[in-house]
């Protein structure tokens, strides 16, 4: 077999069933022939985010994949690969390479040497009968530890050669790992001290599906939750001890409980210093609980720290605080759901007005208030994009079931939503998969909603189109005066039809639910559907302090 051939053949014995790519790759060729669907993008930075996705919402039991050419392809796949690693995403990635004479000579572009800091696993593979080696290290590195991307460069000629017989492959294991037991005691007993604990999940908690137990350690505690962007959807926000999600904007309640709190008890979470995440309040006992040791002491000084997987974590902390409170609970559950609830009342009716406006241009939050009641909660997975629509929707939005927000920011790619929207809908075709962005971010990827058309991959697309930057207005006006830096013009509904998709521009309030109905309806007979709804440029966010 041919090297190329023998990739292929691995990535079906790892259970890929999509090869997402841009060619010229031998691999897309090699893995159309063993029956693994290929999907081409418009370009590599969407395919990697699709890739991304597809890990995402399986928990990573199914790796995205993504072949692209030596040069270009791999030199315009930088910041797909960045965005993953920025926010742990296990992807396998697989660029071509030049020829072995060339392999490594000034100008060819090294992807083993440039990817090496966005990656947690790189090799160039230079002889085929090494193939089935460099996957087993990469499959088993992408599958372990931090989820984070892996890159096997595969040079042309390389892949042409033939991999002598009596190669063999084992899909590689997922191990897991539990902490110290004496730390668990530790933690269980400061966890039952605590007076005011609020407890703060991440995307860990996805990973190990570890969301019955994250639910039951914050009953028994009678503790609020909240959760980082990226692990937003691992607690019910409907729920009564939800403060809703951490980010940009928070809820009124949120802020109130961690700046109140006495111990904050950190599961599956970095505690990475991002813009785009809840500060840790000065001054609070933290406990940090997380897989990779990597994040213990980084940005926040731990108090206490417990390191391994979220589930087994939260199994032996169940356990330590479920023996010292002997099946008595405090009886905290009434004053602390009462207290979120009457901060909830207070913020609510602080933004219903924005939330149900009937201003024409219409208010981005009208609009995402109008999606929230009219699709399927549950059976919906949305995802925002960088710029004002990730700060307008994410305190807003409130999950009931795992896995159904794809939250992200330690970067912040405008664009990457439709990608991660795209790979969303491959993993979970009977979801309506929905990415919610602006006019800046469609700028950068908007070509891939022929992808989306062409691959058959029925998602919605929710713009909100204000002609503007409107979140750069403050820090841009004298070019805005000047020079209107901080416009921009296009008719997306137009561009989404002339794509052979569903298009529809929405500028009145009563429109727009019947506008989103169309659309749903749309992408359930298999056409992706793109609603531009014209909105002011609002720049008004559930910001603490404001
Ligand atoms: C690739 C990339 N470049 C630059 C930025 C910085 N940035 C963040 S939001 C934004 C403008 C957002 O405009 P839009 O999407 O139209 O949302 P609006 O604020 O107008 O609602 C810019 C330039 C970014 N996030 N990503
Ligand atoms: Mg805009």
């Amino acid at each position: 077999m041919k090297a190329a051939a023998v990739v292929a053949e691995i990535l079906k014995r790892e259970g890929v069933k999509f090869l997402i790519g841009y060619p010229v790759n031998q691999i897309i060729e090699a893995a159309a022939e063993a029956d693994i669907r290929t999907i081409i993008v418009r370009q590599e930075r969407v395919g990697l985010h699709m890739a991304d996705a597809l890990s995402r919402v399986t928990s990573g039991d199914r790796i995205g994949v993504f072949a692209m050419q030596h040069g270009p392809g791999t030199e315009n796949s930088f910041g797909g690969v960045a965005q993953a690693f920025g926010d742990s995403v296990p992807i396998v990635v697989i660029p071509g390479g030049y020829p072995r004479h060339l392999l490594n000579i000034t100008p060819n572009f090294s992807s083993w040497l440039n990817y090496q800091h966005v990656t947690k696993w790189a090799e160039q593979v230079i002889m085929p009968q090494h193939v089935p080696d460099a996957m087993r290290r990469a499959f088993t590195q992408v599958k372990n530890g931090r989820p984070r991307p892996v890159l096997v460069e595969i040079p042309v000629d390389v892949m042409r050669e033939e991999v002598p017989d009596g190669w063999t492959y084992t899909p590689a294991p997922r191990l897991r790992v539990a902490p110290d037991p004496k730390a668990v005691i530790e933690v269980a007993a400061a966890l039952v001290a605590a007076e005011r604990p609020v407890i703060y999940a991440g995307q860990g908690v996805h990973y190990a599906k570890a969301w019955t137990q994250l639910r039951e350690l914050a009953e028994l505690l009678e503790a609020p939750v909240t959760t980082s962007l990226q692990g937003k959807s691992a607690f019910p926000e409907t729920h009564a001890l939800s403060l809703g999600s951490g980010g940009r904007s928070i809820s009124k309640q949120l802020h109130h409980f961690l700046t109140n709190a006495d111990l904050i008890f950190g599961i599956g979470c970095s505690f990475a210093s991002t813009n785009y995440g809840v500060a840790m309040p000065k001054g609070k006992k933290l406990v940090h609980a997380t897989l990779d040791p990597l994040d213990i002491n980084k940005d926040v000084r731990a108090e206490m720290a417990l390191v391994g997987d979220a589930a087994l974590t939260l199994d032996a902390l169940l356990g330590e605080v479920r023996d010292r409170l002997k099946g008595k609970p405090r009886g905290r559950m009434p004053a602390v759901t009462a207290e979120i609830s009457r901060l909830k009342t207070e913020w609510m009716a602080q933004w219903m007005p924005r939330l149900t406006a009937k201003s024409t241009p219409l208010s981005p939050y009208r609009v995402i208030w109008d999606l929230l009641h009219t699709v399927d909660v549950a059976n919906t997975i949305v995802t925002h994009d960088a710029g004002s629509p990730r700060d307008q929707i994410s305190p807003f939005w409130e999950p009931i079931a795992p896995l159904t927000y794809i939250g992200w920011g330690k970067t912040t790619q405008l664009g990457y939503g439709l990608g991660l929207a795209m790979g969303a809908k491959l993993a979970q075709p009977d979801k309506l998969c929905v990415n919610v962005w602006g006019d800046a971010a469609i700028g950068f990827t908007g070509m891939d909603f022929e992808t989306a058309v062409r691959e058959r991959i029925p998602i919605l697309s929710v713009l909100l189109n204000n002609f503007s930057m409107a979140i750069e207005l403050k820090v841009m006006a004298t070019a805005t005066e000047k020079y209107r830096s901080t416009d921009i013009s296009g008719n997306y509904a137009d561009m989404a039809k002339a794509f052979g998709g569903w298009g529809e521009r929405v500028t009145a309030p009563d429109d727009i639910v019947p506008a989103i109905k169309r659309a749903v309806a749309k992408t359930r007979e298999g056409t992706p559907a793109l609603l531009e709804f014209i909105t002011e440029k609002a720049v008004d966010f559930s910001m603490y302090p404001a």
